[in-house]
């Protein structure tokens, strides 16, 4: 812990409050966001964000109860940017959530904005940008709240934070612009580059023997779930997602983007030999492999610098072939029960269709999620009475209004052969039932067709629901998750697959919207970055401020592709027009060969019909 202890000591400032008797105190970040370059896998340097003129960026780390200050200042000169504190639930402090056009405007460059809010919760957490595409370039990294009262905190002699994630080569704006393209009507995702550990790879992780450690591991990448095990070690989940658990022996792991585990885990007597720590990409998500992609991935758990360190031999043939621990078997320390019959149901579906632009895009339902011109929060503090009126919030932005405290069940379906990491900012939430995210059925699924929840045939659900903030939606399948609407906010639901998640998968829950202009109040500093942005502040959806119910010039998704045209007619037509010009017909092939098996998510190209009733979906489950 010393390494981590001086490197916190450098970075932070610490002020003692001592006027507060419970010693929680106040930690402060300056971060300054700047480009520099890294070469974290040893292929490519290439420009990536840093802060503080450094990559991989700072730890945040704070102890229960304290106040983070992070001020942040925009010195990237090119982009917008922001930081989502993911998994703090930022009761009464919704403004300092992040996402950029939801709870604040994008920070700009030359303009700086201070996050400043308590943390009344505990465990491995993560931050991150939330402006649209940007952190994969590199802003991202591990959050971490130290609980002296947590029930394992006596049970180790160490703790080390460990970060997994997919790495690009490529800059986020070059991949985006490939991906959001009439060369990619399947909405094929950009495949990774490499698999980092603690960004880097071939790494060593020093343990003495007769020893156990606290391992808090995080995904922080952009897409891809990875799968972790230690050769010839087996471990104790503690935590799962800031949610202490019942301890519970493992010995594989699926963490998906935006997961995280705490695991303790006890080292061997012996020091004459140096185990792997394997990660095993999903590879279900990639729709090509590249020959020189390293889906398993090697590092040690280093218990003699001068024995071998062998590389592991993955003997699988298939990643679904492997046997990570079902997180919703995980029972939470507090034993807290199945939430009582829901007040609210909200039922939704995500697809994959193309618009009128010939572009792929996410939905949730009939809305593939389109930024407002006023964000979210800003149109609740200025709309009075009318805040509980889901129509000010547009007809793009999916919003969904709760009632303060009510029971809400959310049952998400898919549509889609892919699966999807979902995370709801403000809560941790029950998983009540899903279908089987992996293993042996994964397959039937895959090519069957889509299994919706059935309310009427599902398996009883626990007693004692396992906790998280992100669970991953199986392919084909469901899951059925239940919160308390109890921190009034606007709080997003989305699929962090970050390529999704800018192709439109998410939705707004409005939570308790008059408890909201009573509680937060918005910095005049934030209403400074929106003026120098150009974003207007007030108003509805549309930046009306006289008639909230007037939605005229709103920001609206693509058009449907209407009935008799199909996406191969309207790309087609753009790319004779594009290849006449350019004469780039052999991009036009590689593009239409990528189908593969995400050919069943899109719009059916022989069938134009099938668009109109998928386009119907009105919320409820598929039939
Ligand atoms: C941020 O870093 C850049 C590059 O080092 C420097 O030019 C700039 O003055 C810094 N800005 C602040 C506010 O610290
Ligand atoms: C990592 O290990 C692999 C396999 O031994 C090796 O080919 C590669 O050069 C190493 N890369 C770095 C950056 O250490
Ligand atoms: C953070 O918020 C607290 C409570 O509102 C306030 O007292 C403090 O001055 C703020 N700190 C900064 C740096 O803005
Ligand atoms: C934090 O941990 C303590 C025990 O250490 C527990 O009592 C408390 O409920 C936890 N808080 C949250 C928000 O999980
Ligand atoms: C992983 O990286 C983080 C951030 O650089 C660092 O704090 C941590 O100690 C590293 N973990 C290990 C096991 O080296
Ligand atoms: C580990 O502990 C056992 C007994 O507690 C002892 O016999 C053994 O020598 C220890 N091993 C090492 C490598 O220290
Ligand atoms: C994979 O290797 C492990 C350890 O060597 C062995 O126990 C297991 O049976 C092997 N699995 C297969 C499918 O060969
Ligand atoms: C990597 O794992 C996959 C299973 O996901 C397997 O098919 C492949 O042979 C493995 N490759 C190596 C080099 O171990
Ligand atoms: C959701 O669907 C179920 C049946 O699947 C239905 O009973 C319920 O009324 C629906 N709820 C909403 C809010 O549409
Ligand atoms: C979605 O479906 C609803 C109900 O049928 C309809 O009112 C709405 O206009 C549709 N939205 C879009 C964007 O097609
Ligand atoms: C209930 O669900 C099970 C498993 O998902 C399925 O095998 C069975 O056919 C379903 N029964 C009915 C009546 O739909
Ligand atoms: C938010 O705070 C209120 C008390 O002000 C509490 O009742 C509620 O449970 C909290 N919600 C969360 C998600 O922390
Ligand atoms: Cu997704």
């Amino acid at each position: 812990m010393s390494s981590s202890k001086l490197a916190r000591m450098a970075h932070v400032c610490v002020l003692a409050l001592a006027a507060l008797s419970w010693g929680a105190k106040t930690v402060t970040y300056d971060f300054n966001v700047t480009w520099v370059t890294a070469n974290p896998d040893g292929l490519l340097e290439r420009k990536v964000v840093g802060i503080n003129g450094q990559w991989p960026l700072p730890v945040i780390e704070v102890d229960k109860g304290d106040r983070l200050v992070v001020n942040v200042h925009n010195g990237l000169g090119d982009r917008g940017c922001s930081i989502h504190f993911h998994g703090m639930f930022q009761n009464g402090t919704n403004e300092m959530d992040g996402p950029s056009m939801v709870t604040q405007c994008p920070i700009l460059p030359g303009s700086s904005m201070t996050y400043n809010f308590t943390v009344n919760q505990n465990g491995t957490y993560w931050y991150h940008c939330h402006t649209d595409y940007c952190y994969p370039d590199g802003y991202r990294q591990a959050l971490i709240v130290h609980d002296s009262d947590a029930y394992f905190a006596h049970d180790y002699d160490e703790e080390f934070t460990i970060t997994v994630s997919d790495w690009y080569h490529e800059l986020v704006e070059d991949l985006s612009t490939e991906f959001m393209s009439l060369y990619n009507p399947t909405g094929a995702e950009p495949i990774p580059s490499s698999f980092l550990l603690n960004d880097t790879i071939n790494t060593s992780i020093p343990v003495k023997p007769n020893s156990t450690y606290l391992f808090r591991l995080i995904n922080h990448g952009a897409f891809v779930g990875q799968y972790f095990y230690i050769e010839d070690h087996s471990f104790e989940i503690v935590e799962i997602d800031g949610v202490y658990t019942e301890p519970t022996e493992a010995d594989m792991l699926y963490i998906s983007v935006a997961q995280r585990y705490a695991i303790l885990l006890k080292t061997k007597d012996t020091i004459d030999k140096n185990y792997a720590i394997v990660t095993v990409a999903d590879s279900t998500l990639l729709d090509k492999i590249p020959s020189d992609l390293q889906l398993n991935n090697t590092n040690w758990l280093e218990y003699n610098k001068n024995a071998p360190h062998p590389q592991a031999i993955v003997n699988v043939s298939d990643s679904t072939d492997l046997h990570p621990y079902d997180d919703l078997s995980l029972v939470p320390y507090d034993h807290m029960p199945l939430l009582p019959e829901p007040d609210l149901e909200i039922n939704v579906t995500v697809y994959m269709k193309n618009l009128m632009t010939g572009y792929n895009y996410a939905f949730l339902n009939n809305i593939t999620y389109t930024a407002p011109k006023v964000p979210t929060l800003y149109t609740v503090m200025s709309s009075g009475d009318l805040a509980d009126n889901p129509e000010i919030y547009g007809d793009f932005t999916h919003s969904v209004v709760l009632n303060h405290n009510d029971v809400v069940q959310l049952v998400l379906n898919n549509g889609d052969t892919g699966s999807h990491p979902f995370h709801l900012h403000g809560h941790q939430f029950q998983v009540i039932d899903r279908s089987p995210p992996y293993g042996p059925g994964f397959y039937d699924y895959l090519n069957g067709d889509p299994v919706p929840y059935d309310p009427n045939n599902h398996t009883a659900f626990p007693r004692t629901p396992a906790r998280r903030d992100t669970v991953v939606l199986p392919p084909h399948g469901y899951f059925v998750i239940r919160f308390v609407a109890d921190n009034p906010g606007v709080w997003v639901f989305h699929c962090h697959i970050d390529w999704h998640l800018s192709s439109g998968l998410a939705m707004l829950m409005i939570e308790a919207p008059r408890q909201i202009q009573e509680r937060v109040t918005i910095p005049q500093e934030h209403y400074d970055v929106c003026r120098a942005a150009g974003v207007a502040f007030e108003g509805n959806a549309a930046a009306n401020t006289k008639d909230f119910l007037d939605l005229s010039g709103q920001r609206s998704q693509p058009g449907w592709i209407p009935d008799g045209f199909t996406v191969h007619g309207i790309v087609a037509l753009a790319f004779s027009v594009l290849s006449a010009i350019c004469g780039i017909l052999s991009i036009v092939i590689y593009g239409m060969a990528d189908v593969k098996n995400k050919q069943d998510s899109v719009v059916p190209l022989d069938n134009p019909n099938e668009v109109v009733v998928e386009q119907n979906a009105t919320g409820q489950t598929k039939t």
